[in-house]
């Protein structure tokens, strides 16, 4: 017969003389590995607060017998395990994020009453989550795809979410039509792929009968989509919105997110590596910068209009396929963004915050952009499939950190327990049940609308679908416009039916032939299909340089990651005089060898941070590389050590070489220029390190 023990976690419980070291054995001698971690542990108990004696048994008959249905500890816990998966978001679904605060620097006086617009220097805590929008929440970081930048600030007045993307514009003018575009980017639904992409068919022919999307597909298809970090984009409202003072008058309103540490994109053969390097590339930068105190920040800068001077735009500042040129309407920077805490726990809080662009405080209102009227109802609706039950708003996360009180009562999971008698309005049974406040209200704008005609009606000033296109293509240098041409022929490379990649050339002839003729090439094309028919006249706009990414923030390595590849018998002394200088200049600098502990020349055994073939270049932002000649002709022959110099170099990378490395640059094709030096003094290193070596892209060549 089986000895029987009870299996507790102490094994002295035991009524049996052998059972101390049988209990071990049966438990896979958890505690005696758990006792040797040391800590002091709270009892583990049930939901019900039951200490469990037994965490590793199910309640059996006899050691070798059925187990019970009566072990309701094993059934509170497979069933809670059951049901640990909420729905994902349908777009959006993943996502990272961080608490942090608001910091207000030029009050909006006089424009609104919202105190967090308000109120000099006053703190308003944040938590933010950026996202990609088409992949599922398993999916990986750094596909090309917008970029979701989600703000919800915790006011004094209420919540107001900013729920914006990393791209001033979208797709499409009308919330009509958002389920069709989703359907068309997602996975196809015969074959369930591509996941996170867009170079598929079903998107492209989406696309190619919307030409209201083009303007947003050059942003799309430029390096905007393929950020370097979540810490180094822009964010948009995207919508004009207004602003409300206490007259009740309004200002039209467009909010612009900028990062301290300068937008900075990848190259897309870098993004297409970076997928199998790392998959989690974005939110383990984001974590680590902030783990390190290098907490992310941006600045807060806002459009302000009339609706006078909205009447004289060449475009409709309703039209969310629009933006305003910096150079039509400067930006006003009021206050700063910084996120300084990482969330406790990933589910309960980056998963369960649910936004809401409704969620607005007094002072803060909507305009009539059709696209984010839809959205108004669409976020509220999710939130309840979603999350499961309209009490969402009592998560931690989600709910408010002011005062708030209403007679919404009961439903699934009501985590309050309200008292009285009172549950209604008008009411006199009880003199603190809640009323509203005619005088701190939200007031909507007192809108006048003159147009009586109701109906299904896009306005004729939406029409223009290719002058803003243009006018981001234009602005580009060089270098952005070859990678924007390269990236419509990968995607069309992809879509297997001819007439959608025609169609989609002909939109590109009417936005710019040069564009248009390079995709032909690039696609292999032997004639141009005819330019499509757009129906009002295209507006050549003055070119915008704050469109670009080249040359729009200063060249720093602030925020970056400098990898150094060392090996057996480097010179430590080198190494230190790298790091040293890297990280004064603001960059985190990270050891890569071949083996995961290496010897330095002066004997001192170091445990670096990457293994090679595990922590290819990709990972970082410029290189060095300190090595003894002898492990140089070794690694000259270990692909992984060839293909760091060479995808560092091709993805226009900094690199600080010693003679010993120089066998394995031969290998791995680098060219001598502005951008490789030598290791006698970091300064050269770290003067070109701040940027991409932009000579050596192709398109650079091209006038
Ligand atoms: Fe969203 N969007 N959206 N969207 N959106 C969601 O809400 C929707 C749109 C954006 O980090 C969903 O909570 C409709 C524009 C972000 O949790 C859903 C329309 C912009 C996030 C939804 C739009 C956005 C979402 C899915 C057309 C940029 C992630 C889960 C009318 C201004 C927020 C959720 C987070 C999420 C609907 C268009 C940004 C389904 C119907 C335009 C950043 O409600």
């Amino acid at each position: 017969m089986a000895k029987r023990t009870q299996g507790g976690s102490s094994a002295k419980s035991s009524t049996n003389m052998s059972a101390p070291k049988d209990a071990e054995t049966r438990r896979g001698n958890a505690g005696e590995l758990q006792q040797q971690a040391g800590g002091e542990h709270p009892p583990m108990t049930t939901q019900q607060g039951t200490v469990i004696s037994d965490n590793q048994n199910s309640l059996t008959q006899g050691a070798k017998g059925p187990t019970l249905l009566e072990d309701f500890i094993l059934r509170e816990k497979i069933t809670h395990f059951d049901h640990e998966r909420i729905p994902e978001r349908i777009v959006h679904a993943r996502g990272t994020a961080a608490h942090g605060y608001f910091e207000l620097t030029d009050p909006l006086k006089g424009i609104t009453t919202a105190k967090v617009l308000t109120e000099k220097g006053a703190r308003t805590p944040v938590f933010c989550r950026i996202s990609t929008v088409a992949g599922g929440a398993g999916s990986v970081d750094t596909p090309r795809d917008v970029r979701g930048f989600a703000v919800k600030f915790y006011t004094q007045e209420g919540n107001w979410d900013l729920v914006g993307n990393n791209i001033p514009v979208f797709f499409i003018q009308d919330a009509m039509k958002f389920p069709d575009l989703i359907h068309a980017v997602k996975m196809e639904p015969d074959r369930g792929y591509p996941q996170a992409a867009s170079a598929h068919d079903t998107f492209w022919d989406y696309i190619s009968l919307t030409p209201e999307a083009m303007h947003m597909v050059m942003w799309a298809m430029s390096d905007r989509a393929i950020p370097r970090s979540i810490r180094m984009i822009e964010g948009f409202g995207i919508h004009t919105f207004r602003l409300i003072n206490a007259k009740g008058e309004s200002t039209f309103v467009k909010f612009h997110w900028r990062p301290k540490l300068g937008l900075q994109s990848t190259v897309w053969d870098e993004a297409v590596k970076l997928q199998c390097a790392d998959n989690d590339f974005h939110r383990r930068d984001l974590f680590e910068a902030i783990q390190a105190g290098q907490y992310p920040e941006w600045e807060l800068a806002v459009q302000l209009f009339s609706e006078e001077e909205a009447a004289g735009f060449p475009f409709d500042h309703l039209d969310p396929t629009k933006l305003i040129p910096e150079e039509l309407v400067p930006l006003r920077t009021i206050g700063r963004m910084v996120l300084d805490r990482w969330p406790d726990n990933f589910f309960a809080e980056t998963e369960q915050v649910a936004f809401c662009p409704a969620n607005v405080v007094p002072g803060i209102d909507f305009s009539n952009d059709p696209l984010l009227q839809g959205r108004l109802f669409s976020y509220l609706d999710t939130q309840l499939s979603r999350l499961g039950s309209p009490n969402f708003a009592q998560l931690p996360i989600n709910a408010p950190k002011c005062p708030f009180h209403n007679n919404q009562r009961d439903g699934h999971m009501q985590m309050q327990v309200p008292k009285g008698r009172v549950a209604y309005e008008p009411s006199s049974l009880e003199g603190n049940s809640p009323r509203a406040s005619a005088a701190t209200g939200f007031q909507s704008f007192a809108e006048r609308i003159d147009d009586p005609a109701k109906g299904r009606i896009r306005p004729e000033s939406f029409a223009d679908h290719y002058s803003q296109a243009r006018q981001f293509y234009r602005s580009q240098t060089p270098v952005e416009q070859g990678h924007i041409a390269s990236a419509i022929v990968f995607e069309l490379s992809k879509v297997e039916t001819a007439e959608v990649v025609e169609r989609v050339v002909s939109h590109l002839r009417v936005i710019d032939e040069g564009l248009a003729k390079e995709v032909g090439k690039g696609l292999g094309m032997s004639k141009l299909p005819k330019a499509a028919k757009p129906t009002v006249p295209v507006q050549d706009m003055p070119d915008s340089p704050a469109l670009r990414i080249i040359g729009k923030a200063k060249d720093t390595l602030e925020g970056r990651v400098v990898g150094i590849l060392v090996a057996e018998g480097s010179n430590g002394k080198a190494v230190e005089s790298f790091r040293k200088a890297a990280e004064k200049a603001g960059a985190m600098v990270k050891l890569v060898a071949p083996t995961k502990r290496v010897s330095f020349k002066d004997g001192t055994e170091v445990t670096v941070d990457g293994q090679l073939a595990g922590t290819p270049s990709v990972v970082f932002d410029a290189v060095v590389s300190i090595l003894m000649p002898k492990e140089g002709e070794k690694l000259a022959d270990d692909p992984a050590a060839v293909s760091w110099f060479s995808d560092a170099y091709h993805h226009l990378k900094a690199i600080a070489a010693c003679p010993g490395t120089q066998i394995i640059l031969e290998r791995a094709h680098v060219k001598h220029d502005d951008g490789v030096v030598g290791i006698d003094d970091p300064k050269p290193f770290i003067k070109v390190a701040g940027t991409r070596q932009w000579s050596r892209d192709p398109a650079s060549k091209k006038k």
